[in-house]
């Protein structure tokens, strides 16, 4: 009888996978003529595949959101999050400073910052004094962030030595490795977490540059969305080559968590050939280093369910597994599409990517549509054009 079950569920899995590929050959030759330097360059192209431009086009405040801040309006139960060492302050202070002059000082959300080590007073003394909501100080769990008993230490250095060769970018760090697993599944276990619903995650040096005058928490929570993000990636397939396996067989075994409206195409789309050879799916991925997020979703049965699985196996620290294309997995597979929100008008840096709106909200602040700072090859790893094809958004 299992062994039937067990039959049934990997051909309705195949099944899936067959018919996200038919899909995704049966529309267009060239998924590459979504990328965005064509985006850029080829006009006439382009608007055979996208009716407009959604990096140019002028960009419109919400208008099914409170749009200025009214005391008697409710708030949503929210948290600013950073997780940051104490030596990061400055650059934190600068980056805090940017969120409350566009958003936060008109709405005063709670700042949670959280630490595997304990805070110094300075950083307590000089990120207080950047806001006027209330901060919390918070440290990590050691079983939260260290690794576990059933990793290899051995194993996972000899892995980030042999990654290292391969260009993965920070495999030898151990604590590299810790602060990936525990943003993939452990931040919104943190006892202080567990009375908000909705993060947004803000990293030291990373800049906002246009005013956000509506209420972006409400915006998630009037409209049903579970995530946002203001960039999407293609990642290192070194860094993540049995991920996708390691989900297939965690997919076979729960193909009801499969969302019947999922953008499945987004993780099979084939624009990259090479990356889909090594990595076994696109690589695509919402940058993390920006997110709004309902940790709700992430508490929930399938994701739990899902970081378990990839837990077990290892590739947080026998391969340097990130947290973005693991969020991204979880999301992508067991959300609705229409429940993840490209948050065009957050105008965005974390170097060397921009996401810089076309409005007057940013003032000039940024250089309007570009998605890259420094050299042209950069455009080639900014896959936002394959979301909006997949998210059915063009
Ligand atoms: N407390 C603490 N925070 C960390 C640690 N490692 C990373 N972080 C934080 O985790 C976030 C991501 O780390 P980064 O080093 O910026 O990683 P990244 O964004 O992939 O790499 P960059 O491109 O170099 O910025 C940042 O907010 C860091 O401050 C750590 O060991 N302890
Ligand atoms: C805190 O509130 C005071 C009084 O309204 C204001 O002058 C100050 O700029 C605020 N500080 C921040 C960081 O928003
Ligand atoms: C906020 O959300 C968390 C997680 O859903 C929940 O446990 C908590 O009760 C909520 N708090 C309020 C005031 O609604
Ligand atoms: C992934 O699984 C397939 C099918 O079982 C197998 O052929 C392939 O070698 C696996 N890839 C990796 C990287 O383990
Ligand atoms: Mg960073």
């Amino acid at each position: 009888m299992t062994t039937l079950v067990g039959y049934l569920k990997i051909l309705g899995l195949i099944a899936c996978i067959v018919f996200g590929f038919f899909q995704i050959f049966s529309r267009t030759p060239s998924v590459r003529q979504y990328t965005f330097q064509t985006l850029k360059t080829a006009g006439n192209e382009l608007k055979e595949h996208v009716a407009h431009d959604p990096y140019n086009q002028l960009v419109d405040v919400p208008r099914d959101s409170i749009l200025v801040f009214d005391p008697a309006e409710r708030r949503a139960n929210a948290t600013i999050l950073s997780l940051v060492r104490s030596k990061e302050v400055n650059e934190l202070v600068m980056t805090m400073k940017e969120v409350e002059e566009t958003f936060n000082h008109k709405f005063n959300y709670p700042w949670t910052f959280l630490n595997d080590e304990p805070f110094t007073e300075e950083f307590k003394k000089l990120t207080s004094e950047a806001t006027n909501s209330t901060v919390y100080y918070e440290t990590i769990p050691a079983n939260h962030w260290n690794m576990p008993d059933f990793v290899s230490k051995e194993l996972a250095i000899a892995a980030g030595q042999r990654m290292l060769q391969q260009g993965v970018q920070y495999a030898n760090m151990m604590s590299y490795h810790n602060m990936c697993r525990w943003n993939s599944g452990l931040f919104y276990h943190h006892p202080r977490l567990q009375q908000f619903k909705y993060y947004w995650r803000v990293e030291p040096n990373t800049h906002y540059y246009c005013d956000i005058d509506y209420d972006l928490f409400r915006y998630m929570e009037d409209n049903e969305k579970t995530y946002g993000f203001t960039i999407s990636l293609y990642d290192d397939p070194n860094s993540i080559v049995t991920l996708w396996n390691t989900t297939m067989d965690f997919l076979s075994d729960h193909i009801d968590y499969l969302h019947p409206n999922s953008a499945l195409g987004y993780l099979l789309d084939n624009s990259r050939p090479d990356h889909n050879k090594i990595a076994g799916y696109s690589t695509n991925h919402f940058w993390s280093n920006f997110e709004i997020g309902d940790m709700d979703f992430f508490r929930s049965e399938p994701y739990t369910q899902f970081f378990n699985a990839l837990d077990v196996a290892g590739g947080f620290y026998y391969e340097r597994w990130g947290d973005a294309p693991v969020h991204t997995i979880g999301l992508v597979l067991f959300e609705d599409k229409h429940k993840i929100h490209w948050f065009r008008d957050i105008g965005y840096r974390h170097i060397p990517f921009i996401n810089c709106p076309n409005s007057p909200k940013c003032k000039n602040r940024c250089p309007t549509g570009d998605t890259y700072e420094g050299a042209s090859f950069l455009a080639d790893e900014v896959s936002t054009p394959i979301w909006w094809k997949y998210a059915h958004m063009n």
